[in-house]
């Protein structure tokens, strides 16, 4: 098991410290756009940080590639169930499938320390010591990528910082991308942040075993994630009584092997 902390990095994405009472922030067609009030002018700063990130992953798409390494982007808002998902899911597929996590927080070894008990290698990243950025970019994956023995793994699952927005806008060379959203969190969330549900290739709807003391509209949530993303997987689970993992599993497989063959 190995962990980083105190990384340093260039950061790539918002920066709420910097920013003054004028200036507006919004992200435009792959570009950060930054614009600020200069009397009556107004000066617009585009920032091609989408742009240099998509460039650090294809070079790891290209690693993964010849490596014959299928990565696997976990997303979701913080405490959806990421992790309880995922140690459930290792022991499912290990050691048939060789494994190994890149686990994202902003502080703490916690998920690591869970994660590890799979057998599989686990790699910390926590992004505290720069500004505690709310998602992972390419640069910090292929860093924490080159201390994994990439012949050894099979699926390398991306256990990405909880957050239901900033992720969706970083590639990192993965093949697929998942979102987890658990029933706790209200029906609406998948209408609220659609981007998440656009980009992801499948989502998990998690905590079915809390059900029947929420009222949550199961109907409403996938006839919402439909209109947003037509035709993508959704599956009901239970991270902590493994309901509905069968069909999880399956596909996550299905999708490892299609890689590998
Ligand atoms: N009842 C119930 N609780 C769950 C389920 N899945 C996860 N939990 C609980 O939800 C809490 C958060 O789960 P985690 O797996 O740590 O969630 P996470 O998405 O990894 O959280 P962060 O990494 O902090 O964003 C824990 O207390 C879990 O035990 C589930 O299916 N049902
Ligand atoms: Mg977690």
């Amino acid at each position: 098991m190995w962990f980083f902390t105190n990384r340093t990095t260039r950061r790539y994405h918002h920066n709420h410290k910097t920013h003054g009472p004028h200036d507006h922030h919004h992200h435009d067609q792959g570009r950060d756009v930054e614009s600020r009030k200069s009397g009556t002018r107004e000066i617009k700063v585009v920032r091609r940080v989408l742009d240099a990130n998509d460039i650090m992953a294809e070079r790891m798409r290209t690693v993964f590639a010849e490596k014959k390494v299928f990565v696997l982007n976990m997303m979701s808002s913080p405490g959806s169930g990421k992790t309880t998902t995922l140690q459930k899911t290792l022991a499912r597929i290990m050691p048939d499938l060789r494994c190994a996590v890149i686990v994202g927080d902003i502080c703490t070894t916690n998920d690591a320390d869970r994660l590890a008990r799979s057998g599989a290698p686990v790699i910390q990243i926590n992004t505290d010591a720069f500004g505690g950025d709310c998602h992972l970019a390419a640069h910090v994956v292929e860093r924490a990528v080159a201390d994994l023995d990439l012949d050894a793994v099979d699926l390398l699952v991306v256990e990405n910082i909880g957050n239901l927005v900033c992720p969706a806008e970083f590639d990192i060379g993965e093949d697929k991308r998942v979102v987890v959203l658990s029933v706790t969190e209200g029906e609406d969330k998948p209408a609220k942040y659609p981007l998440m549900f656009r980009e992801c290739d499948a989502t998990l709807l998690n905590k079915i075993d809390l059900l029947p003391y929420l009222d949550f509209e199961m109907d409403l949530a996938r006839r919402t994630i439909a209109q947003i993303h037509p035709g993508m997987p959704v599956f009901e689970i239970s991270a902590k009584t493994e309901a509905g993992f069968e069909a999880w599993i399956e596909w996550l497989v299905d999708q490892v092997k299609a890689k590998l063959r």
